[in-house]
């Protein structure tokens, strides 16, 4: 299998400078020879450096329109190439609004190969604000509302582009909603499993039924991991921590249950800001969780003999 590693060094999706140098760090902690090191052929892009999206007006609500829409579009089509060459995309951020261009190119591969694309959003925030709602105008809360239609307020990509069904969207680990954000995540059927869920039902159980929902319907799953998913505590290189994070031992558990399901077919690392981490530490426990997705093992299982 080939992997293509693809850099997003937007920070523009933010509202704070750093997470461009995302892609930089995680090649430096060994993302690359790590997958080479595990039997995978690697096709590193290098980073993408689009233009700013001159034809689309500034938005008042929506900030740094411009660059945002840049980056969404190169992605949606450098993923979407990715995944059609029969190479797994991952996209190497950048803030989250870098999974508006990510998620809609594997939309687009999923409907030309006419499987449902679920996606696994790995999260202290749900990220389904639009300008609407947003309190902050921050285009990285806005992903999730994007690629599921209900933040159209912009010519960014076609409007006849296939969107991702929110029902098919399971977010784990979620512990900071916006007021408005939660009525709209309720209304669409987005699965959330929030902290308290992960806490009371154990992310085993929860993984399962994630993974037998994908598994019965034949789909793709994208997954996108936020780094402020993990518990500040082991991870703090992000502009955005929220405390009551997920362990090591929990997001170790999802990659390795992800990676017997066979079901991932494209993944997002976003939001590593090497500014704010603790040397390297973040981008190193990034590169350490995808081993374990791509079949790095605690231990293998010798088989006795008798
Ligand atoms: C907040 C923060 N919900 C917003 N969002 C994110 O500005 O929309 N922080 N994604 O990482
Ligand atoms: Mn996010
Ligand atoms: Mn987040
Ligand atoms: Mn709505």
């Amino acid at each position: 299998k080939t992997i293509s590693l693809i850099g997003a060094p937007i920070e523009e999706g933010s509202g704070r400078r750093g997470a461009a140098m995302g892609p930089t760090a995680l090649r430096i902690a060994g993302i690359d020879t790590m997958l080479t090191d595990l039997g995978y052929m690697v096709v590193d892009e290098g980073d993408l450096r689009p233009a700013p999206a001159r034809d689309l007006a500034n938005h008042p609500r929506a900030n740094n329109l411009q660059a945002v829409a840049a980056f969404t579009r190169a992605l949606d089509g450098a993923v979407h190439e990715a995944a059609r060459a029969g190479r797994l995309p991952i996209t190497l951020g950048g803030d989250h609004a870098l999974a508006m261009g990510s998620v809609s190119g594997m939309a687009r591969y999923a409907a030309e190969v006419g499987r449902p694309l679920f996606v696994l959003w790995l999260d202290a925030h749900a990220d389904f604000n639009s300008p609407d709602t947003s309190p902050s105008g921050n285009m990285h809360g806005m992903p999730v509302a994007f690629f599921c239609g209900q933040a159209e307020f912009a010519p960014i990509l076609d409007k006849n582009r296939p969107l991702v069904d929110p029902r098919k969207v399971f977010q784990v680990g979620i512990r900071s909603v916006d007021e408005r954000e939660r009525e709209e995540i309720a209304e669409h059927g987005v699965n959330v499993y929030d902290m308290r869920a992960v806490d009371e039902t154990g992310m085993a159980r929860i993984m399962h039924e994630i993974l037998d929902t994908v598994s019965h319907a034949d789909g793709l799953l994208h997954v996108s991991f936020d780094v402020d998913f993990i518990d500040p505590e082991i991870a703090p290189g992000v502009g955005t921590t929220v405390p009551g994070g997920a362990t090591f031992r929990e997001a170790h558990l999802i990659m390795e249950m992800l990676c017997d399901s066979g079901l991932v077919s494209s993944l997002d690392l976003v939001e590593l800001n090497p500014f704010l981490d603790d040397r390297g530490k973040s981008a190193r426990i990034l590169v350490e969780l995808t081993a374990s997705l791509f079949g790095r093992r605690i231990l293998d299982r010798p088989t006795r003999s008798a």
